[in-house]
């Protein structure tokens, strides 16, 4: 082999050395295939800064020169903003055994990487989940399996804007995956606070997150968890402006299915609300990661063993 498979940085290889807490987070928003340019860069300034400053070390996953990396610095940020391969946890052996340039991790990829290396909290903007229609297109994201797979907490403010979040609530309740709202007992849908149905759970504090997460492994269950983080009160959109724009957007993508349509639709969100979209999508990725920090320091200290 001519390469590592894992590159940890010295500073998240310390940090999980000395049990400082740790976050781990996705390279596809960060990069054009999450947000257009310049939000994506945005995104990671006001997302690193929520981890750090709520003391936290932030561990940005991704693939450089055929290695998976964890803890990405600041040139190979560089190089994963300009990616434009996005890679799910099925393509992180073939991207290591080809040797792929760059490729940012999707939240499936990246949790898988989280789980190997030892973090057990991510944070995110929205995961994928059940497309509009999958019944028919059978576009059902790893995501969702990932997390029923891999040891990770995840914090997100539910799922990507236009999908179906009651199917996506059923294939979570499948797979067997724990859901419990942040402060709140409604499935957010990602530029709202409300997307029209309950969660299961919820958590008032990070100290309940983290006594479940830790009862979910100690009882065996084995699966990772979502926690459900409503969009900044004052960052929500419209409602019914979302519904028309976003099914607008989905006309304009068609029949398109599989990976692309993600990008596409978001520009289309972009372009038709003059950019709101974005400020909210930045909005709530930083809350999130503020959410995902308090549960990681409740993990850290000793809070979440029962
Ligand atoms: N949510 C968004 N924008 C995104 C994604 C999620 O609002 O770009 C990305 C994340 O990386 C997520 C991935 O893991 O899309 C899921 O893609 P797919 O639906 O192709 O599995
Ligand atoms: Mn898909």
């Amino acid at each position: 082999m001519t390469q590592d498979i894992l590159r940890i940085s010295d500073e998240v290889a310390d940090a999980l050395s000395s049990g400082q807490p740790v976050v781990a987070l996705e390279s596809v928003i960060f990069s054009g295939l999450g947000l257009p340019s310049p939000a994506n860069e945005e995104c990671y300034q006001r997302v690193n800064a929520a981890v750090r400053e709520g003391g936290a070390v932030p561990a940005v996953i991704g693939v450089i020169d055929g290695s998976v990396v964890v803890g990405a610095g600041d040139a190979e940020l560089e190089q994963l903003m300009a990616a434009s391969v996005k890679l799910s946890a099925r393509d992180l052996g073939p991207a290591v055994g080809t040797g792929l340039a760059v490729g940012a991790t999707t939240v499936s990829a990246s949790i898988a990487t989280a789980a190997a290396v030892g973090i057990e909290v991510f944070a995110t903007g929205g995961i994928g989940g059940v497309h509009v229609g999958a019944g028919l297109t059978g576009d059902i994201s790893h995501d969702l399996e990932a997390i029923s797979r891999h040891r990770v907490l995840v914090v997100s403010s539910g799922v990507k804007a236009f999908l179906d979040v009651s199917l996506t609530l059923e294939a979570l309740e499948t797979l067997g995956v724990p859901v419990a709202g942040w402060q709140s007992d409604r499935f957010p849908a990602f530029y709202l606070r409300d997307g029209g149905a309950a969660v299961p759970w919820r958590y008032d504090d990070a100290t309940q997150a983290a006594t479940a997460f830790r009862a979910n492994s100690h009882l065996g269950i084995g699966t990772g968890m979502l926690v459900t983080n409503p969009i900044p009160a004052d960052a929500e959109l419209d409602p019914e402006w979302v519904q028309i724009a976003i099914d607008d957007a989905l006309r304009k993508v068609g029949d398109d299915t599989g990976p692309d349509v993600t990008p596409q639709v978001l520009d289309a969100l972009a372009k038709s609300s003059d950019g709101r979209t974005v400020q909210a999508n930045l909005a709530l990725a930083e809350s999130n990661a503020t959410i995902a920090t308090q549960i990681a320091l409740a993990l850290g200290d000793g809070s979440g063993y029962c």
